[in-house]
C-alpha cells in the first residue's frame, strides 16, 4: 500500500518541492489549498495529471488553517500516514501589519491541525514547519538548544506552534517533530522575500526593463540554503525511529549585501549602480543574524546542505533570466511594472 501524506501549504515554495519528492517516492499526496478569486496553484501545476489519462496520485482539497472543523473532516476522510504542516502567513514584515491574522494561521492554525490529528487517533506522524525566526535576538550559532527570542509576530506565532507540537508529543505520545529550518530559497521563492526580489531585479535589469532596486537593511546576516534540499530533511524527520526536533541549515553566514554581490556579479552587473535604500523595507524590530548549526541532523538523519548562498544566487538568477526570456519579455506586463520592481504601486510594505 502506498503511504498517504497530507500537506498544508502545498501551493507554497516548500509545499511544491515536498509534493514532488513524495510523489517520486510513491506516496499518494493530498494538499490543502485556499479558494482564491485567482489561481494560486502555479507552483504545482506541472504535477497535475488528467484523471482520464492516468492514475491520479495528487489530490487537492479546499480548506483554510482558520477552519478546524474542515481539518477534522479532511483528516478523517484522508486518514494520512504523515501530515506536513507548511501553511503559514510566512512573511515577517507583513506579520507586523497583520499580527492577529498571523497568530491565527501561523500559530493557532497548527493547534487546530494537531488537535485534528490527535482526534482521528490513527498514529499519524506530524511535521511542524518551525523557523529560525524563533531564535530572533539570540546570537548565532543557533541549534536545537538555543533559547528563543522572537522579534516579530511571525516569530512569536512560530514559537507557539513549536511548543504545541512538543506538548502533543509529550502529553499524548504523538509522533510530532519540529523542523527548525533556516532561510531556504529557490527559483520558486515568493517574490517579496529579499533573495528573490534581488534575483528578479537582476533579470529585469539585464533585460533593460528596470534600473533601480529599493531595499532596506543590507547588514542583516542570514544562512540561505536551497529549498529543494530542505524538503528531503523534512521527510527524513518523519522516517526516524522516534520523534525529535532538528535544525536544518548550511552553517554559512552571509549578509544581504553579500547576496547582492553574488547575484549581480553572476550577471556581470555592479549592484552599487542600481540599489537604493528605502526605509519602508525596514522592520520595527530586526533579526540581525541567523546562522544554524545542523550537526544533529547530520548525525541522526544523515542530512546536510550542499548548496550554499553564492551558488544559490547563481541558480536563482539563471532561472529568473530564463523565465523572463521564455515569456518573450511579456511577463513584465502581467501586472503593473511597479509591482515587479521594488517600489510597490500601492502602499503595502513587504
Ligand atoms: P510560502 O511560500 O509563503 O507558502 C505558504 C503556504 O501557506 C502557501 O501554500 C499558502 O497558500 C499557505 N497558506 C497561507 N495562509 C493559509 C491559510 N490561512 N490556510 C491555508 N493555507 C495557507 O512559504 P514557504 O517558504 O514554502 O515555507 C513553508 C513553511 O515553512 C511556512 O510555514 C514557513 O513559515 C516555514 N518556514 C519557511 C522558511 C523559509 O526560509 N522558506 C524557513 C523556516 C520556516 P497560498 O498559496 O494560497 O498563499
Ligand atoms: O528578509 C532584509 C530583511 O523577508 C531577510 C521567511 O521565509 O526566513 C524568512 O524570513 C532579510 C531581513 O526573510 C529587504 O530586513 C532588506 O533581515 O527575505 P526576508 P526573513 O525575514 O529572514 C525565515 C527563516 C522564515 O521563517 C520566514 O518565513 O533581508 N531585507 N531589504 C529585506 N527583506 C525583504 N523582504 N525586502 C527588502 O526589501
Amino acid at each position: 500500500m502506498a503511504k498517504r501524506a497530507f500537506i498544508t501549504g502545498i501551493t507554497g515554495q516548500d509545499g511544491s518541492y515536498l509534493a514532488e519528492l513524495l510523489l517520486l517516492k510513491g506516496y499518494e499526496v493530498h494538499g490543502l489549498i485556499r479558494r482564491a478569486s485567482t489561481f494560486n496553484t502555479s507552483r504545482i501545476d506541472h504535477l497535475y495529471v488528467d484523471p482520464h489519462e492516468a492514475e491520479v496520485k495528487l489530490f487537492l482539497h479546499y480548506g483554510d488553517m482558520s477552519d478546524g472543523a474542515r481539518m477534522m473532516g479532511l483528516l478523517s476522510q484522508i486518514q494520512p500516514d504523515e501530515v506536513y504542516n507548511l501553511a503559514a502567513q510566512s512573511h515577517v514584515r507583513v506579520s507586523f501589519d497583520e499580527p492577529i491574522h498571523t497568530g491565527n494561521t501561523t500559530g493557532i492554525g497548527s493547534a487546530r491541525l494537531l488537535e485534528a490529528v490527535r482526534t482521528i487517533g490513527l498514529g499519524t506522524r506530524f511535521y511542524q514547519a518551525s523557523s529560525s525566526e524563533m531564535f530572533g535576538g539570540t546570537p548565532p550559532p543557533q541549534n536545537e538548544e538555543t533559547p528563543f527570542y522572537p522579534r516579530s509576530p511571525y516569530g512569536a506565532a512560530k514559537v507557539y506552534s513549536y511548543w504545541m507540537t512538543r506538548n502533543y508529543r509529550e502529553a499524548y505520545g504523538m509522533y510530532a517533530v519540529n523542523g527548525i529550518l533556516f532561510n531556504h530559497e529557490s527559483p520558486r521563492r515568493g517574490a517579496t522575500f529579499v533573495t528573490r526580489k534581488i534575483t528578479r531585479a537582476v533579470a529585469a535589469i539585464l533585460a533593460g526593463k528596470q534600473q533601480d532596486l529599493f531595499l532596506g537593511n543590507l547588514d542583516a546576516v542570514r544562512d540561505w540554503g536551497y529549498a529543494a534540499e530542505y524538503v528531503e530533511g523534512m521527510w527524513r524527520m518523519l522516517q526516524a525511529d522516534s520523534s525529535d526536533d532538528y535544525v536544518l541549515a548550511t552553517g554559512r553566514a552571509f549578509s544581504v549585501r553579500d547576496f547582492l554581490e553574488f547575484a549581480f556579479d553572476h550577471a556581470g552587473l555592479d549592484w552599487r549602480r542600481h540599489v537604493h535604500f528605502d526605509e519602508r523595507y525596514l522592520r520595527p524590530t530586526e533579526v540581525d543574524a541567523l546562522v544554524g548549526d545542523a550537526s544533529k541532523a547530520k548525525e541522526l538523519l544523515d542530512w546536510s546542505a550542499s548548496v550554499t548562498s553564492p551558488e544559490l544566487a547563481g541558480i536563482m538568477v539563471d532561472a529568473d533570466v530564463a523565465a523572463l526570456a521564455s515569456s518573450d519579455g511579456k511577463w513584465i506586463d502581467k501586472v503593473s511594472l511597479n509591482t515587479w520592481v521594488s517600489t510597490p504601486a500601492w502602499d503595502i510594505q513587504q
